[in-house]
């Protein structure tokens, strides 16, 4: 339509699902470009992750399982935006610029295909996506539904030269994985309740689940989506948000809860404490329970590596202040969006990258991985480091994992024989509050220093400056969106009506 732009975001196009097909076709064909120039298979997920049901969402991954590489992005854009009429000759420019050898005849492109949700809107755009690809002779893997992870993964196995990999083969793999590393440890005494935002991840806990058995580990699956819509009072986003259980769950001190989004590539922990006040273990806790624990084993193995955690803006302080000061451990921070946070992680030796809102993995790199196994042909008890390679199994090292970052928090809390409450109290966060402000045009708001900060219109972030001032421990930031037509402000203090104030006044600057 010719009032209507849109844009590859963060999480590539995302927006009201009714007529979108024309976008999904599209990034099916650019999903085939970019397999013949690649060599290698190329997938696409459809998914609106932790938006409402009416939304969908497309989004490409490249060949290692990896966000589609930021050059493409604008490619994505110009394609998704010009007329039916210009569409041939903005494909002929595609080619051109990209030199992508069409005539070349000896790779086969191949598309591999997952979804989210079974409903027919999201079946007719993942057939748009199917029709887009093979119109340029794709061979396409529709494997139906998927976490957005699992298409990361199998993706990844498959350019890695495991052309049969499926679904079965991930629950196998992080199944086994996750035995063998409790072989290590002890066994579970308690059953963990994991929200699944009535999204595709509740199927797939279960099969995974099912793989490992309840002897092993009790997981109960809450918000299946038999009654429940998709990420409505419920799922990792509404939690983090709204700091407060999903709709319906009875909780019981010092018990964990989890909840995934709606593509199962967030996961936050809660629990409530003795005086059944809500505690949430979000993304920041995650991140320094998993550094924490690599390096206190890589610490007791005499290895001596570069550990690092990545941060965006939104890292609570207090997490920033307990790895930095009482930790020791390396900080850096990046823009809100997973593929600036997997990208500085990858300069580590080990980099460990959590979003506060849950989103994270661990990479770890070839060097690592050589010192591991250098060490275990060493002398000295080895037990460490046996523990540190079977924590590297349970990873899906390519994006954040739900599924996978469950087993890993679990195994840990099993290893140190901690209850949630050793957890949470690893420190206190700031109380701290996320509002959005409707603006006539998000975009002319621009940021620097790693979103902390506003550069354009010149006079907002002075005021922002007067305004956090005012607050003991205060901190406040705004940002423009990638995924929704509004402008987010998050502001933290040393009380929550002190938070929630900063937040409603800073909101009012940018209004
Ligand atoms: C997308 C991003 C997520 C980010 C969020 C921010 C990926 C895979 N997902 O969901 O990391 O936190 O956008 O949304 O990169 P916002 O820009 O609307 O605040
Ligand atoms: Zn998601």
């Amino acid at each position: 339509p010719d009032n209507v732009r849109v844009s590859y975001g963060t999480a590539g196009f995302r927006g009201n699902a009714s007529g979108m097909e024309y976008v999904f076709f599209r990034m099916g064909m650019l999903a085939a470009l970019r397999s013949k120039l690649k060599e290698a298979a190329i997938g696409v997920m459809v998914t609106a992750s932790h938006n409402p049901e009416h939304d969908n969402g497309v989004k490409l991954i490249d060949p290692q399982g990896e966000m589609l590489a930021q050059s493409w992005e604008s490619l994505a854009t110009a394609l998704a935006n010009v007329t039916n009429d210009q569409l041939i000759e903005q494909l002929k420019q595609i080619i051109d610029s990209q030199k992508i050898p069409l005539s070349n005849t000896s790779f086969t492109i191949s598309v591999h295909i997952g979804l989210t949700v079974h409903g027919p809107s999201s079946l007719s755009l993942s057939r748009a996506v199917l029709d887009g690809a093979s119109a340029f002779g794709a061979t396409c893997h529709d494997h139906g539904l998927l976490t957005t992870p699992q298409l990361h993964y199998i993706l990844a196995c498959y350019n890695g030269g495991d052309i049969k990999v499926d679904e079965e083969h991930y629950y196998q793999n992080y199944a086994s994985a996750f035995k063998a590393l409790l072989n290590v440890v002890s066994l579970f005494t308690s059953p963990v309740t994991v929200d699944c935002a009535n999204g595709v991840g509740a199927a797939k806990l279960t099969k995974l689940a099912e793989r490992i058995g309840a002897n092993i580990i009790d997981i109960v699956v809450y918000n299946d989506g038999q009654s429940g819509k998709l990420n409505e009072n419920c799922g990792a986003d509404y939690v983090k948000v709204q700091q407060r259980a999903p709709a319906g769950l009875n909780m019981e001190p010092f018990h964990r809860y989890a909840s995934f989004d709606g593509d199962a590539d967030r996961l936050i922990y809660y629990t409530l404490d003795s005086d059944c006040n809500f505690i949430l273990l979000d993304g920041d806790k995650i991140a320094a329970l998993f550094a924490t624990y690599i390096r206190d084993n890589l610490k007791k193995a005499s290895i001596n590596l570069r550990l690092g955690i990545i941060q965006t803006a939104y890292a609570n302080g207090n997490s920033t202040n307990f790895l930095i000061n009482q930790q020791n451990i390396e900080i850096a921070c990046t823009p809100t969006g997973v593929k600036y946070l997997h990208e500085k992680a990858l300069t580590f030796d080990i980099g460990v990258y959590f979003e506060a809102n849950g989103h994270g993995t661990v990479s770890f790199s070839l060097f690592y991985l050589k010192r591991l196994q250098k060490g275990e042909s060493g002398s000295h008890d080895n037990s460490q480091i046996s523990k540190l390679k079977l924590f590297l199994d349970i990873i899906n090292q390519t994006v954040g994992d739900a599924m996978c970052d469950l087993l890993a928090v679990e195994a840990i809390l099993q290893d140190k024989n901690w209850s949630v409450k050793e957890w949470y109290r690893i420190y206190t966060e700031l109380p701290n509050r996320q509002a959005k402000v409707q603006v006539a045009d998000r975009r002319i708001i621009e940021t620097g220093d790693a979103e902390r900060k506003v550069i354009l219109p010149s006079m907002l972030q002075p005021a922002i400056d007067e305004l956090v001032r005012k607050y003991p421990s205060g901190r406040s930031f705004v940002r423009p969106s990638g995924t929704e037509d509004v402008v987010r402000v998050y502001a933290e203090a040393n009380t929550q009506e002190n938070a929630d104030d900063l937040a409603q006044q800073v909101s009012l600057a940018v209004y």
